[in-house]
């Protein structure tokens, strides 16, 4: 393929309530949308960052300055060195020299892959080894003000189909959040998620929570504790399942082998990508560690790679892929819909999914063209 350019643009989209977690509240969703154009395609990508360096160490204009400065630069230089043979999986080894930054590789390997799939009339899903046509769909439902607050925002995600609920809980919103959730909706499929804002010295508390027979509890401690996360799993009953521990495939083998997880949290971006992701998945099937697709509040363009993922085989478990409409009142594609607690999992080429150019236009706060073309 032949890279003509890339345009990076800002975009705020706002967010239909804001979604509070132990790392801080978003109300706008501030992303960064690649669209990398091709003389026979054009693709889409969207970074997972936020505003501020809050989830991970990334944020939006960080990654604005990163693809610029440096990420473009060298997609350029393999580009002349490989000529017409240049594609997507050469993306990750010609950036592999910049340490980290992994959410804003993701956006540019993924508009560049979507750009070749479309070009060459095949669907992400089939891409990436997709066997099921829709994903069984979660929710994940932010700190409330009040547990009242928090069991309405229960009773609307079960009403709307989705199969799981995940809680968003911190130091003081936890037992007693979970407890309550339990005794109103019974044996529901509920699991819980602190981004990393325990600490070892906790390990009696959240002991507490084996009580309640979740599925799983997600990132506890830091995100290099992986022999705290170990130390965790020996002490209690609730499977661990890692999120933010998990930055490539490398760092899953590790897990696994010290027992820090049973069941890992797959989110591309934080891979640094679709085709690392799906090397995660890979080695825990080899390892029979179920998967679940994570999500970071994308916009349909997000979504519709996430969706795609999530159809790979040992994805076993409901993730974090809610409709559009739970996060956006007017998502920049076509919207995705819940049926039966499932999304479908889009079959165009690409992504199989555009942002709609008025949508798009009206959210961009920000935009930069960068000729790639010798
Ligand atoms: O459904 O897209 C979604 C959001 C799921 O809880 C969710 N994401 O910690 O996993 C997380 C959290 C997140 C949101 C992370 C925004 C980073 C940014």
């Amino acid at each position: 393929m032949r890279l003509t350019g890339v345009e990076t643009r800002v975009v705020e989209i706002p967010l239909v309530s804001p979604f509070r977690t132990s790392f801080g509240t978003e109300t706008v969703r501030q992303v960064l949308v690649v669209r990398a154009v091709t003389e026979d395609a054009e693709g889409w990508g969207e970074c997972g960052a936020s505003e501020s360096p809050l989830y991970s160490s990334e944020y939006t204009t960080g990654a604005a300055v990163m693809l610029e400065r440096f990420f473009l630069p060298a997609i350029r230089t393999a580009q002349q060195a490989l000529g017409d043979d240049f594609a997507s999986q050469h993306v990750s080894p010609a950036l592999d020299a910049f340490k980290g930054h992994r959410l804003s590789k993701s956006a540019l390997e993924t508009a560049i892959l979507d750009a070749q799939l479309r070009a060459q009339g095949v669907s992400f899903a089939s891409a990436l080894g997709a066997v099921r046509d829709s994903v069984p769909c979660g929710v994940s439902l932010g700190i409330t003000d009040t547990i009242d607050q928090l069991l309405d925002d229960v009773a609307a995600s079960l009403d709307a189909g989705y199969l799981r609920i995940k809680l968003k809980i911190e130091p003081g919103w936890d037992i007693g959040a979970v407890r309550a959730v339990r005794e109103r909706f019974g044996d529901i499929d509920l699991q819980v998620d602190a981004n990393a804002a325990y600490r070892r010295s906790d390990i009696r508390l959240l002991a507490g929570l084996d009580a309640f027979d979740l599925t799983l509890l997600e990132q506890p401690l830091p995100a290099d504790d992986l022999l705290g996360h170990a130390a965790l799993a020996r002490a209690i009953s609730t499977p661990i399942c890692l999120d933010e521990s998990i930055t490539s495939a490398r760092a899953a083998a590790a897990a696994i082998e010290l027992g820090a997880c049973s069941i890992v949290n797959i989110k591309p971006g934080r891979v640094g990508g679709y085709l690392e992701a799906r090397r995660v998945h890979d080695l825990c099937a080899a390892h029979e560690i179920p998967v679940w697709c994570g999500g970071m509040l994308e916009t349909g363009i997000g979504r519709a790679a996430n969706v795609a993922l999530a159809a790979l085989p040992g994805f076993t478990m409901p993730g974090d892929t809610s409709a559009s409409e739970r996060y956006y009142a007017t998502d920049l594609t076509e919207p995705f819909r819940l049926v039966n607690g499932r999304i479908s999992v889009p079959q165009g080429h690409g992504l199989g999914v555009t942002p709609i150019a008025e949508v798009l236009e009206r959210f961009t706060v920000r935009r930069a063209w960068h000729p790639l073309s010798a």
